[in-house]
């Protein structure tokens, strides 16, 4: 298992490489070219540049996350087959410059949804949070709460020349209920994963956050059955998953534990996101509120031991981030993405690890 932390580049930060460098146990980078448009091709010279940057820091630029599936992709219009040649040729720049992971999603017009980018904690931090009374009925409004609520920073999957034109988007996929959406990924990943196969780089899908539908919009990568589905879709090892706890267990219905214990079995996982939650009044039948706690388990709802040992006891060998974390310490920054409270996920995720790792070399005596 190696320990990786998001980091959007020179130009969308304020987050150093050389303060990255000092988190104990964090080895590299899952970094992005955030400029591009999805549809274009990452050029090699770019990524190099990137690369070289990362690793005159001391750290590693294994994972990417994310290239950015076009909606013309994920809509079937007849410019997908282009922007699939331009994904296959990104593919093949990134694993020449050494990258064995790619992250990235399927979901229709917006990435993640949450209702709340500032939800104030007790002890004065803030965080991400989803209150489903907060959500307005026009998708336009949370377009406008999350550019209010970013604090001058592009949140990743919210770029706002595509969401400009957000009625002509959702009025592009009025035919494309949740089985057109799957045959429009397995026409993707079709195509890319000979050439991932080729050059030994592994596809590793996020699902849906939340996992449900919002704004009658299709959702397919949700639960079990979602993930069964996309392994047997394209039966490769380089069609693998992004195992974002959060947004799996954002589904109180969804077992977390056993979804990581089975995929890891079938090695599918490529990369974590490490998260925890903590669900808002539970006991109301139906509600599904949440918000993104802090990481240790007497934080949230999910016990992160056991999420770990799900992990470790069944042979993950791929990358893991904390993923969210609060603003703390009177950091500002892009909403999720501050320094101190990942750093604080990292420490805790890896005395976890070290944990089970010396449980289990006990156990085996
Ligand atoms: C991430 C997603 O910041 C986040 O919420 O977990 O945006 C993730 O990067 C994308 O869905 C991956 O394509
Ligand atoms: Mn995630």
């Amino acid at each position: 298992m190696e320990l990786t932390f998001r980091w959007y580049g020179p130009n969308e930060e304020k987050i150093t490489l050389q303060q990255i460098r000092q988190i104990p146990g964090c080895c590299g980078i899952v970094g992005t070219l955030f400029d591009i448009p999805a549809g274009e091709v990452w050029p090699r010279g770019r990524i190099h540049q990137l690369r070289q940057m990362v690793e005159d820091a001391g750290l590693t630029l294994k994972v990417i996350e994310s290239v950015n599936v076009s909606d013309d992709i994920k809509i079937g219009t007849p410019l997908r087959d282009r922007h699939i040649e331009a994904y296959k040729e990104t593919i093949r720049n990134l694993a020449a410059e050494g990258v064995e992971v790619i992250c990235y999603n399927f979901m229709p017009v917006f990435d993640w949804v949450k209702s709340d980018l500032d939800y104030k904690l007790p002890d004065g931090s803030s965080t991400l949070a989803f209150v489903r009374k907060n959500i307005p009925d026009d998708p336009q409004q949370i377009i406008d709460t999350v550019a209010d609520g970013s604090a001058g920073f592009t949140l990743p999957g919210w770029e706002p020349e595509r969401l400009s034109q957000v009625r002509a988007l959702l009025d592009a996929y009025k035919d494309v209920d949740e089985d057109r959406l799957r045959e429009n990924l397995v026409y993707f990943l079709k195509a890319i994963i000979p050439t991932c196969e080729e050059c030994g780089v592994k596809m590793a899908i996020h699902p849906d956050d939340p996992p449900y539908s919002m704004f009658g919009l299709p959702r397919i990568i949700k639960n079990r059955e979602d993930l069964d589905w996309l392994c047997n879709a394209v039966d490769s090892p380089c069609n693998g998953i992004t195992l974002c706890c959060g947004s799996i267990a954002e589904e109180p219905g969804n077992d977390i534990y056993s979804i990581l214990a089975e995929f890891t079995r079938r090695g599918r996982i490529h990369f974590v996101h490490m998260r925890n939650i903590k669900y808002i009044s539970p006991e109301e039948p139906g509600n599904k509120d949440f918000y993104e706690a802090p990481h240790p388990s007497e934080c949230g709802s999910l016990d992160m031991v056991e999420m770990m040992r799900a992990l470790h006891d069944n042979g993950f060998t791929g990358y893991m981030r904390p993923d969210h974390g609060r603003m703390i310490w009177g950091e500002t920054g892009r909403p999720g993405y501050g320094l101190y409270d990942r750093a604080l996920g990292i420490a805790y995720i890896n005395g976890v690890w070290e944990a089970l790792e010396k449980a289990g070399c006990k156990a085996g005596e």
